[in-house]
């Protein structure tokens, strides 16, 4: 039998098979392997006559992404908010980085914008001008539409700090589903986590998963056709003097060129620098 599994907790999977959701445990060989079957795999499963059905094979994944954990992912929504909490961008740029990495297509969603002020929808429009968007309010129902037609005929994933109202759209789309959202901490003005677990929605010709919010990621690897897609609007520079150019402390760079002429984004720059700094100390050091 084949299944996709859409919610794994405490051990136990649960996997949809056609009109059936069959709780399973995973083979024991899975653990000795080193083989965490994730939400969004497709795997073959086996029942039994008492006790639970089991997990023994996991299809091939066409994309994997380790932190939410999730496979076989088309897009992901990348959720940033408006205000409270304040909008990180980094996250979002580090965020690009591992959808690309996954073979991911990212897509930059911006909620609240019933609190957005000026400044930040123009960061946000500008900024990731070469990436799908959509401004949204999960709240005042803008947006929705456009939302609707990114998502639709994709398998699509939520991602992005705690109460930036990821699964406040989710039940915006899909009221049905009535799913318990959070509140901002007032004293520290961060999220509550409050989903707990990554859980897969079909929708739309395709899905929506839930993730719980996270706030620090750090990507693997940085090579030249990722840089390429996760940045794309370095391909408007001049090739620079070194071929194995990062852009960060190299002369003559056309990446920094472009930049001087005001034809890059400071905020957008300046992230990259730090992402890719971040890169280059871990490359370094990885055999330390
Ligand atoms: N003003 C406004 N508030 C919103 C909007 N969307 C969500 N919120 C509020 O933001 C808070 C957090 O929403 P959640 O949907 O729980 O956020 P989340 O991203 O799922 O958070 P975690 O599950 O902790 O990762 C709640 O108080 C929501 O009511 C919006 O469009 N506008
Ligand atoms: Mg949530
Ligand atoms: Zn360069």
């Amino acid at each position: 039998m084949e299944g996709t599994i859409i919610k794994g907790v405490g051990g136990f999977y649960y996997v949809s098979a056609g009109e059936e959701l069959i709780t399973c445990k995973a083979r024991g060989a899975f653990r000795k392997e080193g083989i965490t079957p994730v939400v969004g795999d497709r795997v073959t499963l086996t029942r039994h006559n008492s006790g639970y059905a089991q997990i023994d094979t996991i299809l091939p994944r066409r994309s994997l992404l380790v932190r939410p954990a999730v496979a076989n992912i088309d897009r992901l929504l990348i959720v940033l908010s408006a205000r409270y909490p304040e909008p990180d961008w980094l996250l979002a740029d580090k965020l690009i980085v591992q959808a690309i990495s996954g073979n991911i297509e990212p897509v930059l969603i911006l909620n609240k914008a019933d609190e957005a002020d000026e400044k930040v929808l123009a960061a946000f429009w500008t900024d990731y001008s070469r990436f799908p968007k959509a401004v949204v309010s999960a709240k005042e129902g803008q947006g929705l539409e456009e939302l609707k037609e990114l998502i639709y005929g994709h398998v699509c994933c939520f991602a992005g700090q705690s109460a930036v109202g990821k699964t406040s759209l989710l039940n915006a789309l899909l009221p049905e589903l009535d799913l318990p959202v959070g509140e901002l901490s007032r004293k520290t003005d961060r999220g509550k986590h409050t989903t707990r677990h990554a859980q897969l929605w079909p929708c739309f010709l395709g899905a929506l998963l839930d993730t719980p919010g996270f706030s620090l990621y750090e990507p693997e690897s940085f090579d030249k056709t990722l840089l390429q897609r996760a940045y794309p609007e370095f391909l408007e520079a001049e090739p620079c003097r070194f071929p194995g150019c990062m852009h960060v402390k190299e002369p003559d760079c056309g990446v920094k060129k472009l930049l001087s002429l005001g034809k890059l984004s400071q905020g957008r720059y300046e992230r990259y620098q730090l992402i890719a700094q971040d890169f280059i100390y871990r490359r370094k050091h990885q055999y330390d």
